[in-house]
C-alpha cells in the first residue's frame, strides 16, 4: 500500500521573521539560514515551541532572521544562555547557533562544558576560520599558515580541531555540514534536533569577503566513505585523519541527556550558618 505524503504543517514562511539579512552578497550564512528553515518545517515544530539563542558575530545575526523565541546575546556565552533557556522551559526545542569565533575562542570553555553536560539541545557553529563581523582577524580554526593583512605569515598555531573535542568532551551527536547543501545541512540538523542530548554541528560556511579562498570549498566537500558510529573512539580517529570536508552525521552516542532534578537538601540554612558563627 502506498502512503499517500502528508502536508507540512509548517511553511518555511511561517518561521521567517521579515527582517532582510545585512550578510554580505554572497556570505555561506544566507544557506544556512535556508537550510535552518527546511529543518525547522521537517521537523514541524509550531514557531511558539523553539528558541534560537546565539551570540555576537555575522553568524549569530540569524535570530534576528526567524520567528520563535530568540536572543542575540553576548560574545562567547550563547551557549551559557541557551543551556539556561532549556533547563527553565525544557519543553522548548533549543537550538544555539554562532561563528567559530565566538564558541572556540571566547565561548570556548561554554563549548567544552557543554558537551560534558549533555544538555537536550542542538549547537550549530558557522565555520568560516575567521573573524568576519570584526573584519578578518585569525579564529581558533584558521589554518596556520593562512596570510592576511592582519596576521602576516599567518598566525602560526595549530588549528583547534572542533569535532574531536566536542567528543573528547562528551558531545551526544557530531556531525559536519556544508552551506552550499541546504537539502543536506536541513537533513542533519533534523536528525540533530531529534536526537537526545548536546547535537554539535559544524557547518563550512564560507566569508566571502575575508576568505574568497573559500568559494572553492564547494569542489572540496565530500560525503564520508562509512557509516556514522556509536563508538566515540572510533569517530574521533576518523576525524583527527580525514581531510577537513567530510560531510554527515560522524558520531550518534548513548549517553544519557542532563536531567534537571534537583538533589534533596543535606543540611540547612541554620546549620550552614552556625559553622560559620565565629
Ligand atoms: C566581549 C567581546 N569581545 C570582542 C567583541 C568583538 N567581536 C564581535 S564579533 C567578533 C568575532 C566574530 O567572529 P565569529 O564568531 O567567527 O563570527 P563571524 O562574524 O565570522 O560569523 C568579535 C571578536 C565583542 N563583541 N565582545
Ligand atoms: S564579513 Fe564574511 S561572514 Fe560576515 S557577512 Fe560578510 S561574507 Fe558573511
Amino acid at each position: 500500500m502506498t502512503q499517500q505524503a502528508v502536508a507540512p504543517e509548517f511553511k518555511t514562511m511561517d518561521f521567517k521573521s521579515g527582517v532582510k539579512p545585512v550578510w554580505c552578497p554572497g556570505c555561506g550564512d544566507f544557506h544556512v539560514l535556508l537550510g535552518l528553515l527546511k529543518a525547522l518545517v521537517q521537523l514541524g515544530l509550531p514557531p511558539e515551541d523553539l528558541a534560537v539563542i546565539s551570540g555576537i558575530g555575522c553568524s549569530s545575526r540569524i535570530p534576528a532572521y526567524l520567528n520563535c523565541y530568540g536572543f542575540h546575546g553576548v560574545h562567547g556565552r550563547a551557549l551559557a544562555v541557551a543551556t539556561g533557556v532549556k533547563v527553565a522551559r525544557p519543553d522548548l526545542t533549543v537550538i544555539c547557533a554562532g561563528g567559530d569565533g565566538d564558541g572556540f575562542s571566547i565561548g570556548g570553555n561554554h563549548f567544552l562544558h557543554a558537551c560534558r553536560r549533555n544538555v537536550d539541545l542542538t549547537y550549530l557553529v558557522m565555520d568560516n576560520e575567521v573573524y568576519g563581523m570584526t573584519k578578518g582577524q585569525p579564529s581558533p580554526t584558521t589554518d596556520p599558515h593562512w596570510d592576511s593583512a592582519l596576521s602576516p605569515g599567518g598566525p602560526g598555531i595549530s588549528p583547534f580541531h572542533p569535532l574531536v573535542i566536542a567528543l573528547a568532551s562528551g558531545a551526544n551527536f557530531v556531525a559536519r555540514a556544508f552551506s552550499g547543501d541546504p537539502n543536506g545541512t536541513a537533513r542533519i540538523i533534523t536528525e540533530a534536533v531529534r536526537h537526545p542530548g548536546f547535537s554539535f554541528v559544524q557547518i563550512l560556511s564560507p566569508c566571502v569577503v575575508f576568505r574568497p579562498d573559500q568559494k572553492n570549498w564547494k569542489n572540496r566537500v565530500h560525503q564520508p566513505s562509512v557509516d556514522s558510529t556509536d563508538d566515540p573512539a572510533r569517530a574521533a580517529r576518523r576525524v583527527m585523519t580525514d581531510d577537513g570536508f567530510n560531510i554527515g552525521v560522524l558520531y550518534a552516542g548513548r549517553r544519557e541527556p542532563y536531567r534537571f532534578s534537583v538533589g534533596q537538601a543535606k543540611t540547612n540554612m541554620a546549620e550552614i550558618e552556625q559553622e560559620f558563627a565565629v
